[in-house]
């Protein structure tokens, strides 16, 4: 019985993958690569990579699915997935680490207002802004999960009072954690910089939107580090028209690679990144992802369950 390797990847990286699953395969495991020839009746654990619609489903055997990406949800729209097999995330603390690593930087960059001087270099513009210190600009983390709990907590050590928002309450120290709607409202009209880091399911899409930004305080700061369908993106642009955002930090969005053509990319109140806050790392995320695996075969509990219900 094999283990299978598929997804959304190019030669090189299915090569590079290859190379680091090798490397960490359990004695008497057989790899597989959905590029070159295989028996679909042997394949028992699938190691996903964002796999095109509709393939999972050609394996009649299969019995666990192990994402290398953290968020699962383009692999939950497939309409042909094998909904009664458990899929395993990628929980990997060097992915979070760099997650961390962009959030920080976002937050940084729009506390110090590095696009408005940006916006006067551009006209030669020497004048100094008003420059208030970390502790007196709330942060609002929407997400307190493996990521957005990292995130929430390394802002905080800069000395931004932090919120963050999760499903289920929580306490994280030196968070001010909140859940529900009111936690929501809350989070919201306290928000100078909000980050989104949640995961999206039919609650969270569209959660970015102009009632959301309406109720910011004026001028707040936004950083979308999770998915690009968390944005209504036109309620976005008059958000900034109207100056009740002053700027964003994006990284996903509903089409990528962006269109060459999309408004975003010329927008002065729009930083975009292209999809690399954190990617998965083969050298790290091989070893986790072939863990969780061996825990499977040997019937012990896996970490980093996806539930269905919920949609993360
Ligand atoms: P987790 O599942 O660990 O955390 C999700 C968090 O969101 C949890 O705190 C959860 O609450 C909260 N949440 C989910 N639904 C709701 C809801 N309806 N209301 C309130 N809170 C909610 O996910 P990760 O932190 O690992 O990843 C988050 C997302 O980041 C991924 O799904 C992916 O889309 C994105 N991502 C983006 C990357 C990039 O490069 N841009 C890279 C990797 C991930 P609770 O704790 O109560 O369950
Ligand atoms: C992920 C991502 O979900 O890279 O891992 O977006």
């Amino acid at each position: 019985m094999s283990i299978l390797l598929i997804g959304s990847l190019d030669d090189d990286e299915y090569a590079e993958w290859k190379t680091h699953l090798l490397a960490h395969l359990p004695a008497g495991e057989t790899l597989v690569l959905a590029t070159e020839p295989h028996d679909v009746d042997a394949v028992e654990i699938a190691l996903v990579a964002n796999p095109p619609h509709g393939t999972l489903a050609r394996y009649p055997q299969l019995r666990f699915v192990q994402s290398l990406w953290a968020g699962v949800d383009r692999m939950l729209l497939d309409p042909a997935f094998p909904r009664a097999i458990p899929i395993a995330r990628l929980v990997d603390p060097a992915l979070t680490q760099a997650m961390v690593e962009c959030a920080l930087a976002s937050v940084l960059l729009l506390h110090r207002q590095f696009p408005a001087y940006g916006r006067q270099q551009a006209q030669a513009d020497w004048r100094q802004l008003a420059q208030p210190l970390a502790a007196q600009r709330r942060v609002g983390v929407l997400g307190l999960g493996a990521l957005g709990g990292a995130c929430a907590q390394a802002i905080a050590a800069v000395g931004f009072p932090v919120s963050g928002w999760s499903r289920a309450p929580k306490a994280i120290a030196g968070i001010e954690c909140l859940s529900g709607a009111d936690g929501m409202d809350r989070l919201v009209a306290t928000s100078d910089i909000l980050v989104n880091l949640l995961p999206l399911t039919p609650d969270t899409a569209g959660i970015l939107d102009a009632r959301l930004f309406g109720r910011l305080p004026r001028g707040a700061g936004l950083v979308n580090l999770a998915r690009g369908r968390h944005l209504v993106e036109a309620d976005l642009l008059a958000a900034l028209e109207a100056g009740q955002v002053s700027h964003a930090v994006l990284d996903v969005f509903t089409q990528e690679p962006l269109p060459v053509e999309h408004p975003f990319w010329a927008h002065p109140g729009i930083t975009v990144l292209p999809h690399v806050a954190a990617y998965s790392a083969p050298e790290s995320a091989a070893r986790i992802a072939l863990e969780n695996v061996a825990r499977h075969r040997a019937g012990q509990p896996t970490t980093a369950m996806v539930d269905l219900a919920r949609g993360y």
